[in-house]
């Protein structure tokens, strides 16, 4: 069995970038509720941000989403943020609330219309040149709702087109991650439902376009890992968009519906050269994608990042000589108890040392509650508009 001591070390590369947009108000169609202390500002999404890093060491940067993290000067919000100690990250584009996309954006049948969505991602690259962001995020909500509404070989080919006109604007040292998810907001097709599309779009591009797997896009009963696991055999696993879900994009607290899965998934991670602990040439983003719609922001994020520092802990806790003799012998069971030992290993206290051996409170969460901070802002921010998904 591999003990914690022989694994401490792996830890220190560990860097979950957090989404600027879970400091602000989400929710559902049935009511987004606002919460005292709730970010106004770009610059205070930034600052709390920052606060999570401060209490876990885990979260170095933050991901923007455009328009939604407008501002007038992002050299200044970059140096804003370097101010409170993280780096503005990942740029995430939006082609998902503009009435001009009802039917399509990149895959629209009107070219204006897609000329208008290319537009948008050529923005996204001039701030990611202001940040020094390396990664263009895009999400696409495109598709349609019944059958017969698209022609979907059609669409397929005008996306290919767009985002090789994106592809082509992209620095030396910036990529493109395409993410996929199997429906919502349309609730037929969608142009990029999977990871086999995704990954054929971006194969199509060349060495800088990957696959952005996030954990609540796929059917209910799909084996994630196996699909973390042929991503980063290909090549083509660019990041991850990590939270957890019962039923469908919950975006719920990573780990929190199914800590099994994280477990697994992050084993596959290991295993397959994505992590930088144990692979320093890793070029996987680990980015969490979530809504605290009825939680606190902050704490939910650092609650976030603690859970996938243990799954990690746990995963890299797995004996992968004793696993591969049982796989090669073909003992079934042996191999899987030697797999459930490492998810079966109580990490928690020997995590507390790990933190507080670096500085760190040993108990991020009750050292949050116990700092008054978020007191404190729920006194400050008083007035102006909660940020939202607007
Ligand atoms: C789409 C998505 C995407 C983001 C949005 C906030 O469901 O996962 O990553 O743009 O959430
Ligand atoms: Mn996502």
């Amino acid at each position: 069995m591999t003990t914690f001591s022989q694994i401490a070390a792996l830890l220190e590369p560990q860097a979950i970038e957090l989404p600027s947009w879970a400091f602000g108000n989400s929710g559902t169609r049935f009511k987004v509720f606002g919460s005292p202390g709730t970010a106004r500002t770009v610059e205070e999404k930034v600052a709390d941000a920052a606060t999570v890093h401060r209490f876990t060491g885990l979260a170095p940067s933050v991901a923007l989403h455009i328009p939604w993290d407008l501002v007038d000067d992002y050299a200044a919000l970059r140096r804003y943020a370097e101010d409170q100690g993280v780096a503005l990250g990942t740029i995430n584009s939006n082609t998902f609330q503009d009435d001009d996309y009802k039917l399509g954006a990149l895959t629209h049948t009107d070219a204006k219309i897609r000329q208008k969505a290319i537009d948008h991602h050529f923005e996204c690259i001039d701030v990611m040149d202001a940040t020094g962001s390396r990664d263009l995020k895009i999400w696409l909500a495109e598709g349609s709702n019944y059958p017969g509404q698209a022609d979907l070989r059609g669409r397929q080919d005008r996306l290919h087109e767009s985002l090789s006109t994106i592809y082509d604007r992209l620095g030396e040292d910036q990529r493109l991650v395409l993410e996929y998810k199997f429906f919502e907001p349309a609730f037929y097709h969608t142009d990029v439902p999977d990871w086999g599309t995704s990954y054929v779009q971006v194969a199509a591009l060349g060495e800088r376009a990957t696959v952005c797997l996030d954990t609540g896009h796929h059917a209910p009963g799909t084996n994630i890992e196996f699909i973390v696991m042929q991503l980063l055999r290909l090549g083509k696993l660019g990041s991850f968009d990590f939270n957890s879900r019962f039923y469908a994009d919950d975006d719920l607290i990573v780990g929190a519906a199914d800590p099994f899965q994280l477990f697994r998934i992050l084993f596959e991670v290991i295993r397959g050269g994505g992590y930088p602990g144990t692979n320093p040439d890793s070029e996987v983003a680990f980015m969490l994608d979530q809504c605290h719609n009825i939680e606190a922001k902050i704490p939910g994020q650092i609650r976030s990042v603690l859970n996938v520092q243990e799954m990690t802990a746990r995963a890299l806790l797995v004996d992968r000589d004793a696993l591969a003799v049982a796989q090669e012998a073909g003992d079934v069971l042996a191999a899987h108890e030697v797999f459930m030992d490492a998810f079966s290993t109580d990490v928690r206290a020997d995590l507390a040392a790990w933190r507080e051996e670096r500085g760190l409170p040993a108990n991020p969460m009750r050292a949050y509650a116990e700092s008054g901070h978020q007191q404190q802002i729920e006194a400050d921010r008083i007035g102006g508009t909660q940020a939202g998904w607007n």
